[in-house]
C-alpha cells in the first residue's frame, strides 16, 4: 500500500517540470511562482537565471529541481546570456519553437542586472523576462534593493527604508516591451495565462511577480498566499497587462481593503503600526495606493 502511494507520487513528480527536493524555505512564494511559470511555459523552454534564491532550486550539479535546460549565470548577466541563447536558436532556425525565459530576483533584476535587461529589451530580443520580486536581496541575508518598499526594515535599512520602490513596469514600458504584466501567486490560473500570453507574442516581454518571502518579510510560513492576496486587495500590488504599450486589462476590485491589513501580517513593517513616525509612513503608503487606484482605474464602477 505504501509502495503504491510512493509510486503514484513519483509519477506525479515525473509530469511536473519543477520537482521537489530544492532548498527553498517553507512558504516561499518565489518557488511557487517559478513552478507555475515553468508549468505554463512547458518543456520546450530554456531558463537563464541571475544568481539569487532562484538558484537554490538548483542545488548544484547534478542535482536540480528544474527539468528544463537551466543556465545559472552571474548575478548581473542573464540579459546578456539569454541574448546569446536567442542568437544561437535563431542561427539554428528554431527560435520560434523554443521559449527563452531570463529571470532574476528584484536585486538581480532592478539593480545590478538592469543594464543587461535594458540592453535585451532595447534590442527587441524574443525573450520573456521575469522579475520575482521579494523586495530585498534575500539570498544573502535580507539587504535592501531598489524594489524594497518605503519604511521596510532590512539588515541594511534597520530603521526603515527611506526610498519608494523603483517603477520597474514603467521602465520596461519605456523600452518598448511588447507585453508587460504584473502577477501574484495567489491567482495561479491568471499568472499562468499571463505567461502563455507573453510567450505567444514576439519580442521582449516583462512579467513582474510579487513573491512573498517568509524569511525576509518576517511572516508566518502559512500566510504567504494570504499576504499575496492582501497585496492585491489593498491596491498595493495592482494586477494589469499592457500590450504594445497600451493598458489592455486590469483586475478590478469591488472595494479596497485597508493597507494596515497587509502591513500587520509582516514583521518587516511592525514598527510602522506602533510609532508616530511609522504612522506618517503609512499615510504615504495610502497616497501611493490612491495614485495607483487612479492610474489603473482599479475600482469597479
Ligand atoms: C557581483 C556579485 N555581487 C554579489 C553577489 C552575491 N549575491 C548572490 S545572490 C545575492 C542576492 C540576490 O538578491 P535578489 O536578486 O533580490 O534575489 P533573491 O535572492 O531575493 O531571490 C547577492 C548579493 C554575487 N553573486 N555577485
Ligand atoms: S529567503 Fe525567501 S525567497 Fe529565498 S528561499 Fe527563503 S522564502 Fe524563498
Amino acid at each position: 500500500m505504501i509502495e503504491t502511494n510512493i509510486s503514484s507520487n513519483v509519477s506525479q513528480y515525473d509530469k511536473t517540470l519543477f520537482v521537489p527536493g530544492h532548498t527553498a524555505c517553507a512558504g516561499c512564494g518565489q518557488s511557487l511562482a517559478a513552478k507555475l511559470v515553468l508549468e505554463a511555459a512547458g518543456k520546450n523552454t530554456i531558463v537563464v537565471n541571475n544568481t539569487g534564491c532562484l538558484e537554490v532550486f538548483s542545488t548544484g550539479y547534478p542535482n536540480t529541481s528544474w527539468k528544463v535546460p537551466f543556465i545559472h549565470s552571474l548575478f548581473e548577466n542573464a540579459g546578456a546570456v539569454s541574448t546569446g541563447v536567442e542568437s544561437a536558436l535563431t542561427h539554428l532556425g528554431i527560435n520560434d519553437k523554443i521559449n527563452i525565459i531570463a529571470q532574476a530576483g528584484d536585486g538581480g533584476f532592478a539593480d545590478i542586472g538592469l543594464q543587461a535587461f535594458s540592453g535585451l529589451w532595447e534590442r527587441g530580443q524574443n525573450i520573456l523576462t521575469i522579475c520575482y520580486d521579494n523586495e530585498a536581496y534575500m539570498n544573502t541575508g535580507i539587504q535592501k534593493s531598489g524594489l524594497t518598499p518605503l519604511g521596510t526594515i532590512t539588515t541594511t535599512s534597520p530603521s526603515g527604508n527611506l526610498k519608494f520602490k523603483k517603477d520597474l513596469v514603467e521602465i520596461s514600458l519605456a523600452h518598448g516591451c511588447v507585453y508587460v504584466a504584473t502577477a501574484s501567486v495567489h491567482l495561479p490560473v491568471e499568472l499562468q495565462r499571463k505567461v502563455k500570453k507573453a510567450l505567444s507574442m514576439k519580442g521582449p516581454k516583462f512579467l513582474h511577480i510579487l513573491s512573498p518571502c517568509p524569511l525576509g518579510w518576517k511572516s508566518d510560513t502559512s500566510l504567504s498566499i494570504e499576504i499575496a492576496r492582501l497585496a492585491v486587495e489593498t491596491g498595493v500590488w495592482p494586477l494589469f497587462e499592457y500590450e504594445n504599450g497600451s493598458l489592455t486589462n486590469v483586475r478590478k476590485l469591488k472595494k479596497l481593503v485597508d493597507v494596515e491589513e497587509y502591513l500587520k501580517l509582516q514583521g518587516r513593517f511592525k514598527h510602522l503600526l506602533d510609532t508616530e513616525d511609522g504612522k506618517n509612513i503609512v499615510e504615504q503608503w495610502k497616497k501611493i495606493v490612491e495614485q495607483k487606484v487612479k492610474k489603473y482605474n482599479l475600482l469597479e464602477n
